[in-house]
C-alpha cells in the first residue's frame, strides 16, 4: 500500500459521490501516480463498506476486461473484479432513468448463479461448472466515473470496475450438456444488431472468468457465496447508449433480456 488510510477513504467517498450524483472525474492515478494494486482494491473495498453500512446487500460479483475485444477497446491487458449490490439490479424489460447515469454503455454477458460457494486458490472452470446452479443472459450497464471512460487498470479497479446496473434474464438453464464456448451472443440496439460474439471470447470459456474471480477473492481471504450472481464479462466491445435507446440481448439457449433507457 502506498496511500494512507485517510486518502483511501477520501478517494472512496469521491468516487462513490460521483456515482450517486452522476458526475465524472479525471482518473485518480493522475493525482496518485504511485498507488498500487492493494490501494486500488482497498478503495473499492471502502466503497463497498460505505454501501453496506447504508443497508445495501452484496448480491454478486463481476469479472471485467475478460475478452480481447474489451481489453483492446479500453487499452488494458488483464481482467479486473468488482462487486454487485441489490440497487444495481434492474428488472428484465424495464426502463432505466438515464439521467441518473453519466455515459452508460451496455455489455453482452453470460451470468452465472451459484448453488455452492466457490473459493480459490486452485479454482478452475470445471469446479465453477460443478458449483453452478444455472446460467442465463446478463446485460451489464457500465458507467465509468472517469471522464470519457479514460482510465488505467488501477483507476478502474478503485471505481468498482465501472459497475452501475445489470439485468438478469428470466430463463434459468442448467449447464449440463451445454458448451458455453459456442453459445452465440447477439446484442441489438433499437432493433439493429450492434455486436455479435460467442462465449469463448471470454477467456476461452466464461467459467474460466468465474474461476479467476474465485482465485482473486481467495487470495484476499474471501469467497463467492452460494446464491451469488456472477457476471463473467463482456463478450464483445461495450455499446454506448443514450436516452430513448432500447437494447435486447439474446444468448443462444439462454434466452433474451432487454432494457429501455428513458
Ligand atoms: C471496465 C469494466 C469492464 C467487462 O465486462 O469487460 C467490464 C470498463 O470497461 O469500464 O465490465
Ligand atoms: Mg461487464
Amino acid at each position: 500500500m502506498s496511500l494512507s488510510p485517510d486518502t483511501v477513504a477520501r478517494l472512496a467517498e469521491h468516487l462513490e459521490t460521483c456515482e450517486l450524483e452522476a458526475r465524472d472525474t479525471p482518473k485518480i492515478t493522475d493525482e496518485h501516480p504511485d498507488m498500487d494494486w492493494a490501494d486500488a482494491y482497498a478503495i473499492q473495498d471502502a466503497i463497498r463498506a460505505r454501501k453496506t453500512a447504508r443497508g445495501a446487500r452484496i448480491v454478486g460479483y463481476k469479472a471485467g476486461l475478460t475478452s480481447h475485444a474489451k481489453m483492446r477497446q479500453m487499452g488494458v491487458d488483464s481482467p479486473v473484479f468488482g462487486f454487485l449490490v441489490d440497487a444495481f439490479d434492474v428488472a428484465d424489460g424495464s426502463g432505466l432513468d438515464t439521467g441518473r447515469l453519466i455515459h452508460p454503455k451496455v455489455e453482452p454477458e453470460i451470468a452465472f448463479v451459484l448453488k455452492r460457494p466457490l473459493a480459490g486458490p486452485g479454482c478452475h472452470a470445471a469446479a465453477v461448472l460443478a458449483a453452478t446452479d444455472f446460467v442465463t443472459t446478463g446485460i451489464e450497464v457500465i458507467d465509468s466515473r472517469y471522464r470519457d471512460f479514460k482510465f488505467d487498470l488501477k483507476s478502474v479497479i478503485a471505481d468498482n470496475t465501472s459497475a452501475s446496473r445489470f439485468v438478469i434474464g428470466a430463463r434459468a438453464v442448467r449447464v449440463d450438456g451445454l458448451d458455453l464456448r459456442t453459445l452465440g451472443v447477439v446484442l441489438e440496439k433499437n432493433g439493429r444488431v450492434a455486436a455479435l460474439g460467442a462465449g469463448a471470447a471470454v477467456l476461452g470459456h466464461p467459467a474460466a472468468a468465474v474461476a479467476a474471480l474465485a482465485n482473486h477473492l481467495g487470495a484476499r481471504g474471501e469467497s463467492i457465496p452460494a446464491g451469488s450472481v456472477v457476471l463473467s464479462g463482456g463478450v464483445t466491445e461495450a455499446v454506448a447508449v443514450a436516452k430513448g435507446d432500447h437494447v435486447r440481448l439474446t444468448v443462444q439457449h439462454l434466452g433474451s433480456a432487454s432494457l429501455r433507457f428513458e
